[in-house]
């Protein structure tokens, strides 16, 4: 007998084999995955603003060039992870419309404002860090085109999270001033970090529906927990303290205890009504405002030169454009 679609798509789940674009999937796991990988990618887009900030800023050029290097691949991953959601048959232009009318969600943290240049260095080590242990396990999620592009990513992001450790250990070996810097910081950063792994399980709605479709292989609070073991002797090396009072070791649990964030705040921040949203999704509308005469440009050479033209994504119906072989000849 054979297997009808739903079947052979639990078949390839259940063994951890890959989901690919021109797979059947049910309609639910690809609403999840453009949710899940267009969040990702504006997290990714907006993520380029804080830290941009201080791009003028930087005390060196040394600094200057780290910083624009790691903001530019910031860029990178919001591309590689648009064309995965446009696999999934969205339109990136779609996508970013949603996210300046504020109908898709980006990451919390990055509505919370970088005073210092030691935010700089906490950004690397806390919310990079933070990713590295939310995205690793990603690397298998069940959707090939989100689970690849991760693996690049993670990366790139591992590297993000040495410069920013690195810059606080130049700090703490610096001024009393710098060392101050570099705790204020962490006090601030602290719990915003906590809460990027998403509510507690008992009020994540997703969770369990993505864990059985293995888009996600923990739970929000297994991941949380890891980041802060993780994190733990990390802030003991660098001589700063963590600003959680009930932070200790639980040997009978082989874990750290630790506090629960604010999550009247981190609702708030969610719904538009943190410190910095307003300023983020301005700052992203005048970019995509600004930037209408080059898209307009592009797609009137592309239009004068066939070849040019974009790969029509597999699930759109065809635009009607000769397609480019891989060779690069016409089709
Ligand atoms: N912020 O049922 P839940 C980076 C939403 S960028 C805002 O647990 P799920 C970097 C959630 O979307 C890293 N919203 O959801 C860049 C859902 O809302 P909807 C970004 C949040 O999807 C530049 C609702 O709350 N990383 O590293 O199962 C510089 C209920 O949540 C947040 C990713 O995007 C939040 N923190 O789990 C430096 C990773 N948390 O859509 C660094 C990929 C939850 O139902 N995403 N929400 O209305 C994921 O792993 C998962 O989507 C999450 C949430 C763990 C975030």
């Amino acid at each position: 007998m054979t297997a009808t679609v739903e079947e052979q798509f639990e078949e390839v789940v259940a063994h951890d084999r890959r989901i690919e674009p021109r797979d059947w999937m049910p309609e639910a796991y690809r609403k999840t995955m453009v949710r899940q990988i267009a969040q990702h990618a504006h997290s990714e887009i907006i993520g380029m603003q804080p830290e941009g900030a201080w791009i003028a800023r930087a005390p060196s050029l040394r600094r200057k060039a780290i910083l624009l290097a790691k903001v530019q691949d910031e860029a990178g991953h919001g591309l590689y992870l648009y064309s995965a959601a446009e696999t999934l048959g969205v339109d990136r232009g779609d996508l970013t419309n949603r996210l300046i009318t504020g109908a898709q969600k980006y990451s919390s943290i990055f509505n919370y404002p970088t005073l210092s240049f030691a935010d700089v260095g906490v950004i690397g080590w806390l919310v990079d860090g933070a990713a590295i242990c939310n995205q690793v396990p990603l690397c298998r999620s069940s959707y090939g085109p989100y689970a690849r592009a991760m693996v690049r990513i993670c990366k790139e992001e591992s590297f993000h999270q040495r410069q920013g450790y690195e810059l606080l250990l130049t700090m703490m070996r610096g001024s009393e001033g710098q060392r101050e810097m570099v705790q204020d910081a962490t006090n601030r950063w602290w719990w915003p970090s906590l809460m990027m792994f998403g509510p507690p399980d008992a009020d994540s709605p997703n969770t369990a529906q993505s864990m059985r479709w293995r888009i996600k292989r923990h739970t929000n609070d297994e991941l949380r927990q890891r980041f802060v073991d993780m994190t733990v002797p990390q802030a003991a090396a660098l001589g700063v303290a963590l600003p959680d009072p009930a932070l200790r070791w639980n040997a009978e649990r082989g874990a750290n205890d630790f506090g629960q964030p604010d999550w009247d705040e981190f609702k708030r921040v969610v719904g538009g009504d943190g410190p910095c949203n307003a300023q983020r999704i301005a700052h992203r509308r005048a970019a995509q405002e600004n930037g209408a005469w080059v898209r307009e440009a592009a797609l009137a050479h592309a239009a004068k030169h066939p070849r040019f033209a974009p790969f029509s994504a597999p699930n759109q119906p065809d635009s009607g454009r000769p397609k480019v072989q891989s060779g690069g000849g016409l089709a």
